[in-house]
C-alpha cells in the first residue's frame, strides 16, 4: 500500500513543530516533545483525508452510523495511525535520521483509556473496522478528564492512581466549539396549547451545561478514509453577569459551574456492575443529548430541515443500555423541537435506534429509581412514561389478562425505570455478541421480548482488529505471515487460513516457534523491568489478562496454581514442564473481593517465586496496570490463553480472539465466543473443560450445589482451601483470605456458596492443564496446534462483525475517497 506521507516534508514539519510548540531545536527536544511534534505533523496529513472523507459523505449523502457509547478504550493512537497511513518505514527512517527511536517515541503517548474493558475496547475495534471498510461513522462518547485509573501494586494490594491522560495535551484531538450545544437538567415541564388545541411541552427552571465536542480522527487502513470519534467536554454556560448582585443568580451560576466541572470528571471504573449513581445518570444524558442534537441538526442541514425520513440516512447503535436514553431524547427533540406528533416521532425513533446487549448478569442491569430519574430529567421521564403506557397497552392486547407479562416486561415497574426494556422497545434491532449469548437472551433472559418481537433479535459475534492486535502488536509474526501468504490478511483476515498449508512443515514450524520465543523474550524483559522477576522464556507462558471479576474466575486459576505447587512439593520428581503463570487485571475500586483476589495472587507469587526447592518449575507474575499498550506485548507472547469464566456468564470475550490470532491455545469453558473458537479451530487444537451453560443454568434454577461435598471428598482441594485460612500465604495475618474461603464454602451465611462453580469445575480444569502439559512436550504437535489457532482466526476480525452489522442492521453506504 502506498502512503501519502513524504519523508522530506515530514522531517521539516517535525523540526518546525518542535520549534513553534517548545521554542527548541530538534536536538534539544525531549522524547515527549518529539512525540507531540510527530503527532501534529501526521495530523496535518490526516486532516486532508478527514476533510476529503466528509466532503464525499456529504456529496453522496451517505447513510451514517452514530455509535453511542459511554466508553471507547482506544489505546495509543500514534503507532496505529502510522500503520493505517502505511507510513511505518517513512516515519521510522525520519526519526532515526533525527536521532530518535520510533518505539521510544510511541511509548511517550499516554494510553487513552476512556473505557473499562471488553465493551469499550470493542467500540474502538469497531471504529477501526468502519473506517477501514469505508463506512461513514461517528463514535459518540465522553471526554473524561480522568480515564480508567492506573493501577499500582503495593505490598500485593491494588492502589488506584488517577489517569491524567490530558496532562501534556493530546495532539490528535481538535476542539470544535462551533458545534457546542446546551444540555438541560432538572427544573420542571411546561405545557402550552396552540390554537389547534395541540399540547407543546417545554422545560423551565432547569440548570444547564454547555457541551463542547472534541474530535479525534479514526484513520482507515490505506484507504484515505478518516472517520470521527467525537467526545464531549462540559463547560459552564455563561449567562452569568458578575456585576449582578442578585443572590439567586449567583447561586445558580455556581451550581451550573460545578455541574459542568463534575459531569465529565471521571470514568466510572465498574465493569458489569450497576451502581446507581446520580452523576452517572447525568453523564449518560449529557452525551446522549449533545450527540443527538448534533446528529439531527446535521441531517436537517442536508435535507432542507425536514426530519421525517431521517431513518434513511442515520442509524444510532446503543452500546449496551448506558446510552438507552437516546430513545427518549430523540423523541423529545422530534416532538418538542421539531414539532412532530408522537406517532411520527416514534416511527423515526424506532427506525433509527438499535441496541446491543453485552451481559446477562443481573447485577449489571441498569434500573434507575423513578425519584432520581424524574427529578434529574423531568421531560425525559414524562416521555418514558408515555412509551411505557403505550407498550403496556400492547402487552395487554397481545396477552389479554396476563398480568405477569406486564410485571415482567414493563419499562417502569416497582419504582424503577428498566433501561434494557426501554432500549428493546425503542429499537428495531436487539443483538447479542456471540451465538451462545444470543441464544441465552432469546431462551432465558429476554424470553418474553423474544416471543413478542422475534424479528428484532439477532446475533453479531464480536471481533477484534487484526491491525492493532497482529500488525502493530506482533511485527515479527505479522511479517512472517505476510512473507508466507501476502499481506491480504491485513484487510481480509480469512486469508490467514492459507497458513494451514504450513502447519505441518518443519521449517515453518520452527520459524513460528522461534517468533513466539522472541516475543516471550520481549515480555520477559518487560516483566524484569516492571516486576523485578526473572522468568524463563522457555517455560510455558500461561496467561489470564482481563478485568478482575468473580465470574471470570481468576480465583480458579490461582487456586489451581496453589494445587500444582502442593503437588510439586510432595512429589518433587513429578513430570511437570516449567510454567510461568501470568496475570493482569484491574479490580473496580469498590469491589472488595476482587481486590482481595489480587492480593492473593501476589501473595502466592511471593511464596512460590522465592521457593528454591521447586527449581523454578513455577513462576507467578502479576503484571501491574494491565492496559491496551502492554496487552499488545502480552498477547504476542502467550502460549496458553485462559478463558475460564463460569459457562453462560461471559457474553463473548474478545481477549480469547487476540490470543488465538497470536498463536496461543485456548484453555477454556464452553462460554461466549469460546464456543465458536472451538468450532473454527477444531477440538484437537483447544482444551475445553467444565460445566456447560445449560448445566450451570439448571443448577442455578435448583438452588446451586453443595461445595462441602467436594471439600470433604477431595483431600488436595481441601489442602488448598485450608491454606487460605491457615496463614500459609499470609503468615502475618492468617485470617486475611477468610472471605474468599467463605465465598467458596459459605460456612455461616445464608447466601449460596461457590456461586461461580469453582470447586465443581476444579478437577476438570486440572485435567485440562495436565493435557496442556503433555501436549507442550511434543513440540511438533504443539507447533501444529498453535499455528492452527492463528490460521483459523479469520472469523474473529471485527471487519466481519462490522460487515454483518452493516448488512443486517445499519445498511450504511460505502464511500471511496480519492485525494
Ligand atoms: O463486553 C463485555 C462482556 O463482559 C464481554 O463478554 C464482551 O466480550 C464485551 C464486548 O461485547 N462487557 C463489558 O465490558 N462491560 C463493561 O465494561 C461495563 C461497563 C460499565 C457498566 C456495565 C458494563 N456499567
Amino acid at each position: 500500500m502506498k502512503t501519502t506521507i513524504d519523508k522530506a516534508e515530514l522531517k521539516k514539519q517535525i523540526i518546525y513543530n518542535v520549534k513553534t510548540l517548545y521554542r527548541k531545536t530538534i536536538d534539544e527536544a525531549t522524547p515527549q516533545q518529539v512525540f507531540q511534534a510527530v503527532s501534529y505533523a501526521l495530523k496535518d496529513d490526516i486532516i486532508d483525508q478527514w476533510i476529503a472523507t466528509h466532503k464525499e459523505i456529504e456529496r453522496t449523502d451517505a447513510k451514517t452510523l452514530y455509535y453511542l457509547s459511554m466508553e471507547f478504550l482506544m489505546g495509543r493512537a500514534l503507532g496505529n495511525n502510522i500503520l493505517n497511513l502505511c507510513a511505518q518505514d517513512e516515519v521510522k527512517e525520519v526519526l532515526e535520521e533525527l536521532g530518535f527511536d520510533l518505539n521510544t517515541i510511541e511509548d511517550q503517548e499516554p494510553d487513552p483509556a476512556l473505557g473499562n474493558g471488553g465493551l469499550g475496547r470493542l467500540a474502538a475495534c469497531f471504529l477501526d473496522s468502519l473506517a477501514t471498510l469505508g463506512y461513514p461513522a461517528y463514535g459518540c462518547g465522553i471526554r473524561y478528564k480522568y480515564g480508567m485509573f492506573a493501577q499500582k501494586i503495593e505490598d500485593g494490594y491494588q492502589r488506584e492512581v488517577p489517569d491524567d491522560w490530558l496532562r501534556d495535551g493530546y495532539p490528535f484531538e481538535i476542539r470544535r466549539a462551533e458545534y457546542a450545544c446546551e444540555v438541560k437538567f432538572g427544573g420542571y415541564v411546561t405545557v402550552t396549547k396552540d390554537e389547534t388545541g395541540r399540547e407543546h411541552f417545554g422545560q423551565a427552571g432547569y440548570q444547564s451545561v454547555r457541551a463542547v465536542p472534541y474530535d479525534l480522527p479514526i484513520v482507515g487502513y490505506g484507504n484515505n478514509v478518516v472517520n470521527t470519534l467525537r467526545i464531549w467536554d462540559a463547560e459552564p454556560i455563561n449567562t452569568f453577569n458578575l456585576d449582578s448582585f442578585d443572590k439567586g443568580d449567583y447561586q445558580k451560576a455556581v451550581e451550573q459551574e460545578n455541574l459542568a466541572k463534575n459531569i465529565v470528571e471521571v470514568l466510572y471504573p465498574n465493569d458489569n456492575h450497576y451502581a446507581g449513581k446520580e452523576l452517572r445518570l447525568k453523564q449518560q444524558y449529557f452525551f446522549i443529548s449533545a450527540s443527538l442534537q448534533t446528529a439531527v441538526n446535521k441531517y436537517k442541514k442536508a435535507h432542507n430541515g425536514d426530519v421525517t425520513k431521517m431513518y434513511e440516512k442515520v442509524a444510532f447503535q446503543m452500546n449496551d443500555t448506558h446510552p438507552s436514553m437516546a430513545v427518549a431524547e430523540l423523541m423529545r427533540i422530534l416532538m418538542d423541537e421539531e414539532n412532530l406528533t408522537w406517532e411520527a416521532a416514534w416511527e423515526i425513533t424506532t427506525k433509527c435506534c438499535a441496541y446491543t446487549n453485552h451481559t446477562i448478569m443481573a447485577e449489571a442491569l441498569e434500573k434507575w429509581p423513578i425519584e432520581l430519574f424524574s427529578r434529574l430529567l423531568p421531560r425525559i421521564y414524562g416521555i418514558v412514561e408515555e412509551i411505557n403506557r403505550r407498550f403496556v397497552e400492547e402487552i395487554e392486547a397481545t396477552y389479554p389478562g396476563n398480568h405477569e407479562k406486564i410485571a415482567k416486561m414493563a419499562i417502569i415497574y416497582d419504582g424503577q425505570v428498566r433501561m434494557a426494556h426501554l432500549a428493546i422497545v425503542g429499537s428495531y434491532s436487539v443483538n447479542g455478541v456471540a451465538k451462545l449469548h444470543t441464544e441465552i437472551l432469546e431462551k432465558q433472559e429476554l424470553k418474553d421480548f423474544y416471543q413478542m418481537m422475534p424479528e428484532k433479535f439477532n446475533n453479531k459475534t464480536n471481533g477484534i482488529t487484526q491491525r492493532r492486535f497482529l500488525l502493530h502488536a506482533n511485527p515479527l509474526l505479522a511479517n512472517w505471515v505476510t512473507d508466507k501468504i501476502s499481506d491480504a490478511w491485513i484487510t481480509n483476515l480469512p486469508e490467514i487460513s492459507k497458513l494451514k498449508l504450513f502447519v505441518d512443515d518443519p521449517k515453518s514450524q520452527q520459524e513460528f516457534m522461534n517468533i513466539k520465543y522472541q516475543n516471550k523474550v520481549r515480555l520477559a524483559k518487560y516483566i524484569k523491568e516492571h516486576n523485578g522477576i526473572d522468568v524463563d522464556p522457555r517455560s510455558i507462558f500461561d496467561v489470564q489478562v482481563k478485568r478482575l471479576h468473580e465470574y471470570k474466575r481468576q480465583l480458579l486459576n490461582i487456586l489451581h496454581v496453589m494445587y500444582i505447587y502442593n503437588e510439586l512439593k510432595s512429589h518433587p520428581d513429578m513430570e511437570y514442564y516449567p510454567h510461568t503463570f501470568i496475570f493482569g487485571a484491574k479490580a473496580a475500586a469498590g469491589y472488595r473481593r476482587a481486590k482481595l483476589t489480587i492480593k492473593l495472587i501476589n501473595s502466592v507469587a511471593d511464596v512460590i517465586n522465592n521457593d528454591k526447592s521447586i527449581n523454578g518449575k513455577i513462576k507467578v507474575v502479576f503484571i501491574e496496570n494491565y492496559r491496551v499498550s502492554n496487552a499488545e506485548i502480552i498477547f504476542a507472547a502467550a502460549d496458553v490463553s485462559e478463558q475460564i469464566s463460569t459457562a453462560s456468564k461471559e457474553a463473548s470475550g474478545t481477549g480469547n480472539m487476540k490470543f488465538m490470532l497470536n498463536g496461543a491455545i485456548t484453555c477454556g469453558t464452553l462460554d461466549g465466543a469460546n464456543v465458536e473458537i472451538l468450532e473454527e479451530v477444531g477440538k484437537d487444537n483447544a482444551v475445553i473443560f467444565g460445566m456447560t451453560a445449560d448445566e450451570v443454568i439448571n443448577y442455578e434454577k435448583n438452588g446451586g450445589y453443595d461445595p462441602m461435598q467436594i471439600f470433604n471428598e477431595n483431600q488436595e482441594i481441601r489442602q488448598v482451601l485450608m491454606q487460605l485460612i491457615n496463614g500459609f500465604y499470609s503468615p502475618q495475618d492468617p485470617e486475611l483470605f477468610r472471605d474468599i474461603y467463605n465465598s467458596l464454602l459459605n460456612t455461616y451465611s445464608s447466601d449460596r456458596a461457590d456461586t461461580y462453580f469453582i470447586l465443581k469445575d476444579f478437577m476438570s480444569y486440572h485435567e485440562a492443564h495436565m493435557k496442556i502439559n503433555e501436549l507442550y512436550q511434543d513440540q511438533t504437535r504443539w507447533a501444529h496446534i498453535v499455528m492452527m489457532n492463528t490460521a483459523c482466526s479469520g472469523k474473529f476480525t471485527s471487519d466481519r462483525t462490522i460487515q454483518q452489522y452493516v448488512d443486517e442492521i445499519w445498511e450504511l453506504d460505502k464511500v471511496t475517497v480519492e485525494l
